[in-house]
């Protein structure tokens, strides 16, 4: 075959959730051109800007194709095997001088972006068996598992709007326009809003930025950032007082209905209204709207779980979506059927919250893994458990969680790190070996956790478009040799762990999906599943690989009563977890109506571009290019008040660090609240990113506070964050 000869390859876009269908067109290993893939039945040929620079990260001259080691003399490349063996020797003395919790891990967000990861990093990190487990949940979604397990049963039991089926849609703390949307696959974002409008439906947005997803919203709501919960007491006070709780055909499988009455009793609208920045009248006619539409759907993301309360939130928003009798119901908020099930059917699983705490903060476990915002304090404090060695895979924590400077001097103090990314960015510049996994492009994909999160049930796989480097290994490579080392000569003793890994090598990432499709939906061996009708001819990987273009599923449709998994197959409404946290709210509601009101305060928020993609992909010229992102939006009262003119630089200043930056002055944000995006920061002495580093912006997360989270869960408050601004 002629190298020149031009080819087009079709696969999933894997950078962000909307999980986009993309045609490339290649010669040989050069990409020509990266467009939607129109015949894709899910995103009709949607991409955004970010899927065009899977190109540049193929090419880039900065990334790391084999493994490094750091020398006295800098890095220098190390072989495969040999980086295993050393990896491994370090790892295990630490271990065995300071126990096993010696060894911290921390999971990024390219994690469950990642077939390969998803499928063999399991069987490392369990190996390790350290409590000291991290990943970027808790700077993110972690208050939505705890309420899906805590009311249904399963932490992925996390319902999604059913954008395309729902006639009024309340945005909170989300704006999918830009990030196109999360725990809501939904490519196409725009297109799937507008047609809400088409069909007579409305759209709210509510948050303290006037965002783009509001441009398009029929209504906005400022609100004041951190003040959510306050709002959802008060619109569920509502309901009973107005008598509109109509839970449908849930009805007969919940618990706690009374408790939820009663909780709400003294959250009138008017008693809340100063602290939301939302008169009773509005918050009113908000929830009576939303009762009278056919169907409807509350949706809340980041603002509201990174947040004070955003546990809370969290579950109110599922009860709020519940007892207006929209959960589970079209157009509702629902629960995806994906091929590949990964809740299953099991009911009353261990609940997988406070099972044991961390040891400085004594933060509650959750999912088996502590909050990052412990993280630094467990490597500072001595003692019993301290973590002396970091193993961190596809994350830049250095960047992305809370008090950067704060965990750059704990980093500092580590005895040995392992990271396995492919740049030597503000995180594994600390490390003393990298391992480089190969880059989208030269790999398969399922996605396995997204397809969950999808607003239609979906299927697709891509075969990988260009061959490995020869010097470079897969994922599953790296992580079945990371077992196999840490194992030694004990390996053939440890007959399950063989055996295990050995079949789970040999079926490798297609085998494996190919048997999750067969137990799943839509395979040939679920008998357990009388819920769905079973995908005629049975559902194989043969079967998808025939579909190009990808599969569809059909609509969301109702699960419950089958997938509610708690102990008792009902919904707990209540959960005594949840109750107990809202002494906190209360405290909160005395204390704010006792002080008086502080017209100068600042709260900071954060804000996604839509060329970004958390820190990561800084370093393609054609995302960073243009007008710098890294700016922050302030109100014109604020700036008239503190005298500060569009453009200038400021300080920013919070209990943990200060910043300059130049600002933005625009009235689409909230007075008393400053935004500020999230993943820059770069040009730290170290790093080798070239493009990233001529293109710095600061990092925000020298801002957020390791301190300032939502106390039931350690997750981080990175939105509401009290700050000072002076000109510089
Ligand atoms: N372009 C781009 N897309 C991305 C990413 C990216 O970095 N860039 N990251 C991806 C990831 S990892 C995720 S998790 C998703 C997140 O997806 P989204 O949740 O849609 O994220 P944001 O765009 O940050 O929207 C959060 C909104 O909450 C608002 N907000 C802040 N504080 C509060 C508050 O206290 N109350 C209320 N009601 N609102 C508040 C903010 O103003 C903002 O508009 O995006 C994904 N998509
Ligand atoms: N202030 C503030 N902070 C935030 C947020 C916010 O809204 N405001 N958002 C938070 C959210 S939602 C998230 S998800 C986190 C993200 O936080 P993290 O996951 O810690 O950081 P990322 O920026 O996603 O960095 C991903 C890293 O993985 C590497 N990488 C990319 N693909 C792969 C791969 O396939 N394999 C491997 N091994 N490595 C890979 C990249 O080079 C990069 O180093 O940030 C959080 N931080
Ligand atoms: S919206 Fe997300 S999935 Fe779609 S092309 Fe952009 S980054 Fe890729
Ligand atoms: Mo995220």
């Amino acid at each position: 075959m002629p190298v020149n000869e031009l080819k087009s390859h079709y696969r999933t876009c894997n950078l962000c959730e909307a999980m986009c269908g993309l045609k490339i067109e290649f010669k040989g290993e050069d990409v020509v051109s990266i467009k939607g893939d129109k015949d894709d039945p899910f995103s009709h040929g949607h991409i955004c800007p970010k899927a065009i620079a899977l190109q540049d990260l193929y090419t880039d001259k900065d990334r790391l194709t084999s493994p490094v080691v750091k020398t006295k003399q800098g890095w220098q490349p190390i072989g495969w095997d040999e980086a295993f063996k050393l990896i491994a020797k370090r790892l295990s003395l630490i271990q065995t001088e300071f126990g096993r919790d010696a060894v911290g891990v921390y999971l990024g967000n390219p994690t469950v972006h990642n077939l390969e990861a998803m499928l063999f990093g399991p069987l490392f990190y369990r190996q390790l068996k350290t409590k000291n487990r991290f990943s970027a949940t808790s700077v993110d979604q972690l208050p939505h598992h705890l309420a899906a397990m805590l009311m249904f049963g399963h932490p992925l039991l996390m319902p999604v709007p059913d954008i395309d089926r729902t006639n009024f849609m309340v945005i909170l703390g989300a704006n999918p326009v830009v990030s196109n949307g999360s725990i809501m696959s939904s490519p196409n974002i725009k297109k799937r809003l507008k047609a809400i409008q088409s069909r007579d439906g409305k759209i709210v947005t509510i948050d303290p930025r006037f965002t783009e997803t509001s441009k398009l919203a029929d209504q906005h709501l400022s609100i004041k950032p951190g003040s959510d919960a306050f709002l959802l007491m008060a619109m569920i006070h509502f309901l009973f007082s107005n008598d509109l709780v109509n839970c449908g055909s849930l009805q007969q499988h919940i618990d706690g209905l009374n408790h939820i009455e009663s909780m709400v009793e003294d959250y009138t609208p008017e008693q809340v209204a100063s602290l939301t920045g939302i008169d009773a009248e509005t918050v009113a006619e908000l929830v009576t709207d939303f009762c009278q539409a056919d169907c409807a759907v509350l949706y809340a993301r980041i603002g509201v779980s990174t947040q004070e309360f955003g546990s809370i939130v969290n579950w109110l928003v599922n009860v709020f979506n519940l007892l207006t009798g929209n959960l589970d119901s079209p157009g509702g908020s629902m629960f995806a059927t994906p091929a590949v099930d990964m809740v299953g059917h099991k009911k009353g699983r261990t609940k997988k919250f406070a099972r044991y705490h961390s040891r400085v903060s004594h933060y509650p476990e959750t999912i088996g893994e502590f909050p990052v915002a412990a993280l630094a304090e467990e490597i500072l404090t001595d003692g019993e458990g301290q973590i002396k060695a970091m193993v961190v895979a596809a994350g830049n924590p250095l960047l992305s969680t809370p008090n950067n400077e704060l965990l750059a001097s704990a980093f500092e103090q580590l005895d040995f790190m392992l990271s396995i990314d492919f740049y030597i960015n503000e995180t594994s510049k600390y490390a003393d070996i990298i391992l480089p996994p190969p880059t989208p492009l030269e790999r398969p994909h399922y996605d396995l956790i997204f397809n969950q999160l999808a607003v239609r049930n979906y299927a697709r796989y891509s075969e990988p478009l260009f061959k490995r480097k020869p010097e470079s290994r897969s994922e599953m490579d790296i992580y079945c040799s990371l077992v196999q080392a840490m194992a030694g000569k004990d390996l053939l003793s440890k007959v399950t762990t063989w055996f295990k890994l050995k079949s789970m090598r040999m079926l490798g990432p297609k085998g494996l999906i190919n048997r999750a499709l067969l137990q799943g939906p839509y395979g040939s061996n679920d008998p357990s599943d009388t819920s769905q009708t079973a995908f005629e001819g049975k559902l194989n990987l043969k079967k998808l690989q025939q579909s190009t273009h990808g599969l569809d599923l059909g609509p969301l449709k109702p699960q419950f009563p089958n997938k509610i998994l708690t102990d008792n197959g009902r919904i707990d409404l209540a959960p005594a977890e949840f109750v107990a946290d809202l002494a906190r709210l209360e405290q909160k509601l005395v204390s704010v109506k006792t002080q008086p009101t502080d017209n100068e305060s600042l709260l900071l928020i954060g804000r996604r571009d839509p060329r970004t993609c958390n820190s990561w992909m800084h370093n393609s010229y054609r995302l960073v290019k243009g007008k710098p992102g890294c700016i922050a939006h302030i109100n014109s009262q604020d700036a008239k008040r503190l005298k500060i003119q569009c453009g200038e630089l400021v300080m920013i200043e919070s209990r943990v660090g200060k910043i300059k930056i130049p600002v933005e002055v625009t009235d689409t944000i909230m007075a008393g609240v400053v935004s500020i995006p999230h993943g820059w920061g770069h040009g730290v002495e170290d790093t080798q990113l070239s493009i990233a580093n001529a293109h710095t912006g600061v990092s925000v997360n020298q801002l957020t506070d390791e301190k300032f989270v939502d106390q039931l869960t350690g997750n981080a408050a990175l939105n509401g964050v009290p700050i000072t601004m002076s000109v510089l």
